[in-house]
């Protein structure tokens, strides 16, 4: 088992929850997609070593939030620090609540406090933390356990007199080598890789080897590290790779990062150390189609690659371009080529009604899907997220606001788009009838399968597009 450290009587007590119940989560009855948070062990196994005395409350199996209030009662922690995701944001709250009633300080993190902070402080938390937490954590997590006032502690928003104290924003984490492994211990680890198991046959676990991203594209949030990029060494990622495999049997790893090996070197080096510490995982990563040139791809098999999650977004090189994703048609093309030939599992993410895109941009990336069929994809509706360049692009045309990154973002539409939400609600029915004729490929008749496909695209075009457009004319939208 993992070494704690020793803690003094003294120990500021700090319970950190998360607040994701899975059964109330509709798409996690369909699709089985559970890790426990990472953001969180990392911070409980950091806190650790700073000499706090940390729980975890992960509602995940639970069924509803009292396990916070039993646990308040047992712990007794100073401090409340609770994960959110725009998808949790009620139960959150309802933490804050908890934490009230039981007279306990209460602080938010995570992607969805970062984005709102205001909202999180109106509806009772007494801070937020709107990025990086883990030394703002120690720093609060100690003031607190004093009794003193953190208004303007480094890191920190809160609100006073009505008003929003922010303190001056701290740096980042230099090393991330220095960090601690997560702190496992602090989940039930068995219950996570049971349902993975179940479901999969494998034991698979999550594992992060870099914070941020360094690509600019105009739609995406990165409300905690921003723009910036830092990674674990190939070696520290291998350490925790085989702590995983020998303590909790896992054989299947997630790769988390939002870009997985933006630099070439460093992950010609890990390929190589697991080639030669024979862990023998199977793993999943997600990747751009401009870094999974064909030889790394090969390479990647051979360590292990079962599948990978690739932003191809659009077949229109213009929509590209207006993204700002800086990737180009001829390299998805090259590397959904290459998975194809490698036998790698392909997922793709594709995005509709982004600002510009006509109907002939939408025909463009359905040919390009049709042309490669790729195993797995999801197709969304552009989400104008606060904080990005698309958001302020369309900020005055807003018709909806993101509740749940899952409900309402990316499956309904939430600014006046270029045509009405039914149209792209119709084009992603489309995606699936396509993508129920390429698994058709090979089982029934070729001629049975291109004579539905060309039924559908006439009746797309001769009854659906003058149905659903109307005669509103394409608002002129530019990001
Ligand atoms: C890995 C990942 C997943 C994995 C694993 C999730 C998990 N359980 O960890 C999977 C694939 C399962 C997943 C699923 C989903 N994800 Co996800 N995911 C990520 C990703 C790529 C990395 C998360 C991570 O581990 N980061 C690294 C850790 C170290 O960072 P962190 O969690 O943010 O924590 C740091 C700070 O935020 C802060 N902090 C965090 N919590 C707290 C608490 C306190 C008290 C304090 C003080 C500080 C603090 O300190 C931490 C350490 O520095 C992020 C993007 C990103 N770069 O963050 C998206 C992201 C978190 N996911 C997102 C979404 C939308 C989802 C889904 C809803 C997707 C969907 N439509 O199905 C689901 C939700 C599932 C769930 N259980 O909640 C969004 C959240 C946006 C939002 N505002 O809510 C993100 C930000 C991606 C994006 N840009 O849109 N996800
Ligand atoms: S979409 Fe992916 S590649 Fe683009 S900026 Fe965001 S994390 Fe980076």
């Amino acid at each position: 088992m993992p070494e704690r450290p020793t803690l003094s009587p003294g120990s500021p007590r700090l319970l950190l929850v998360d607040p994701y119940v899975a059964r109330e989560d509709p798409m996690e009855r369909k699709f089985v997609e559970l890790y426990p948070s990472l953001g969180l062990l990392t911070l409980g196994a950091y806190l650790r070593g700073q000499g706090i005395d940390v729980a975890l409350t992960d509602l995940t199996f639970a069924r509803d939030a009292r396990p916070v209030t039993s646990k308040l009662r047992e712990f007794r922690p100073a401090i409340v620090g609770v994960h959110t995701k725009t998808l949790t944001h009620a139960r959150a709250i309802e933490v804050a609540e908890r934490a009230r009633a039981e007279g306990t300080f209460s602080i938010a993190g995570g992607p969805d406090a970062a984005t709102r902070p205001e909202e999180y402080l109106e509806a009772g938390f007494d801070a937020v933390v709107p990025a990086e937490g883990e030394a703002v954590l120690v720093d609060v997590a100690r003031r607190v356990a004093r009794g003193e006032d953190v208004a303007g502690v480094p890191g920190t928003v809160v609100r006073r007199g009505g008003r929003l104290v922010r303190g001056a924003p701290r740096p980042f984490l230099r090393d991330l080598d220095s960090l601690p492994l997560p702190a496992w211990d602090l989940v039930d680890m068995e219950e996570y890789l049971r349902s993975w198991e179940r479901s999969t046959g494998e034991r698979r676990a999550a594992v992060l080897t870099s914070r941020g991203c360094p690509f600019d594209c105009s739609w995406c949030s990165k409300p905690t590290f921003g723009r910036t990029f830092r990674q674990q060494s190939p070696e520290r990622v291998v350490a925790e790779l085989r702590a995983l495999r020998d303590r909790y049997s896992v054989n299947y790893v997630r790769f988390c990062d939002d870009v997985f090996g933006v630099s070439r070197p460093w992950i010609d080096r890990l390929l190589t150390l697991l080639h030669e510490e024979g862990l023998a995982l199977k793993w999943e990563c997600l990747a751009r189609v401009d870094l999974l040139k064909p030889d790394l791809l090969r390479r990647m098999r051979a360590a292990g690659l079962e599948r990978v999650y690739v932003g191809v977004e659009s077949g229109s090189q213009k929509m590209l371009d207006l993204m700002n994703r800086g990737t180009r048609l001829a390299q998805v093309e090259r590397t959904a080529d290459a998975l194809r030939r490698e036998g790698i599992r392909q997922f793709w993410f594709l995005m509709l009604g982004y600002p510009g895109e006509t109907l002939d941009d939408i025909e463009a990336t359905l040919r390009l899907f049709r042309r490669f069929s790729p195993e797995e994809y999801s197709v969304s509706i552009a989400v104008p997220v606060p904080g990005t360049r698309f958001y302020e692009s369309v900020k005055e045309r807003l018709s909806g606001r993101p509740r749940s990154t899952r409900g309402a973002g990316g499956r309904s539409l939430l600014y006046e788009a270029a045509y009405p939400e039914r149209l792209y609600r119709w084009q992603q029915a489309r995606f699936g009838l396509e993508a129920a004729l390429g698994r058709a490929r090979g089982r029934i008749s070729p001629r049975v399968v291109e004579g539905i496909g060309r039924a559908a695209d006439r009746f797309h075009e001769k009854v659906a597009t003058p149905l659903l457009t109307g005669k509103k004319p394409p608002a002129q939208l530019t990001p």
